[in-house]
């Protein structure tokens, strides 16, 4: 697919979308958005993708919303309409693509670029990564999803002190306070993502899609509500191919062969 502000791949299952501005340290500018959208669309529509890698290129994951674009804004441009039409979709289409998407931050990711990255469902940061709340540095409230991804992950006053101090949190932080879910050399990282990568790709992806929807609408339910949920999409789950192919694979003593149907 040629896209001008992102580069995208796929083979053998795993699609990679690489952001591509890194003169600006990927910052985002609306055609960065559209197409990091659209990919994840794509992604989501072919059938052979199976897992996503989204990297950034250079040495930063994201600096968020390119700063430049903001200066020349016109007064009669709402920021609020900006975030509902652009980050917001690119947000929920993450979350809402079932399949695993792997973040390989590779470097700073500010302000919607700490969004982004908090969008994917694992997180392998090299040493060199830190996590930014830019936005209060330009006297703005987090948006692009934070305020609702960081206090879940790392608890309201860790999420806070990022919001209001702005400061940088290193990859060590970072994984101390589980916002990541390994740290690695800098120089390892393509390699050791690729691995979680084609791990996962291998893995009962159907399942793993339905547990990505029951943990992200879990969040919002009582107990109860995410007990019976559960049981709804366990139905599912249990008619699939993967789930026959599981169990006969345990009894046979072999490894499984996944199919993600
Ligand atoms: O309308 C809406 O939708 C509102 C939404 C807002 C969402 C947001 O994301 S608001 C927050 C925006 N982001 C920031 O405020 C971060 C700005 N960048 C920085 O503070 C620093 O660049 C970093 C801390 C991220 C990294 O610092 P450092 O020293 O490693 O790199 P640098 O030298 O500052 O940046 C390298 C280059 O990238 C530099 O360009 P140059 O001088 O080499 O030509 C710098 O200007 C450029 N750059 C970095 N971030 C941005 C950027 N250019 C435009 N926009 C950026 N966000």
């Amino acid at each position: 697919m040629a896209y001008e502000t992102i580069l995208y791949e796929s083979s053998d299952g795993v699609a990679t979308i690489t952001l591509n501005r890194p003169a600006k340290l990927n910052a985002f500018n609306d055609k960065m958005i559209g197409e990091t959208t659209d990919a994840f669309k794509a992604a989501g529509r072919d059938e052979t993708v199976r897992c996503i890698i989204l990297t950034g290129a250079g040495r930063g994951f994201s600096s968020g919303q390119d700063l430049g674009d903001f200066q020349g804004r016109e007064e009669s441009v709402s920021i609020g309409e900006h975030l509902r039409h652009g980050y917001h979709r690119l947000i929920r289409q993450m979350v809402s693509l079932e399949k695993p998407i792997v973040g390989a931050i590779n470097g700073i990711a500010a302000g919607a670029g700490c969004g982004v990255a908090l969008a994917a469902d694992i997180r392998i940061a090299s040493d060199s990564a830190s996590f930014m709340l830019a936005f209060s540095r330009i006297g703005l409230i987090p948006d692009s999803g934070t305020n609702w991804f960081l206090p879940r992950i790392i608890g309201y006053a860790r999420a806070f002190e990022m919001a209001v101090t702005a400061d940088r949190v290193p990859a060590d932080r970072a994984l101390e306070w589980g916002l990541v879910n390994s740290v690695v050399p800098a120089e390892q990282l393509p390699e050791i993502t690729a691995a979680w990568a084609r791990r996962l790709a291998d893995g009962p992806t159907l399942a793993y899609g339905l547990t990505k929807r029951a943990m992200n609408r879990g969040w919002g339910m009582s107990l109860d509500e995410a007990l019976e949920y559960e049981a709804y999409l366990q139905e599912v789950a249990g008619r699939s191919q993967d789930n026959r192919e599981g169990i006969a694979a345990f009894l046979e003593k072999r490894e499984a062969r996944f199919s993600g149907s």
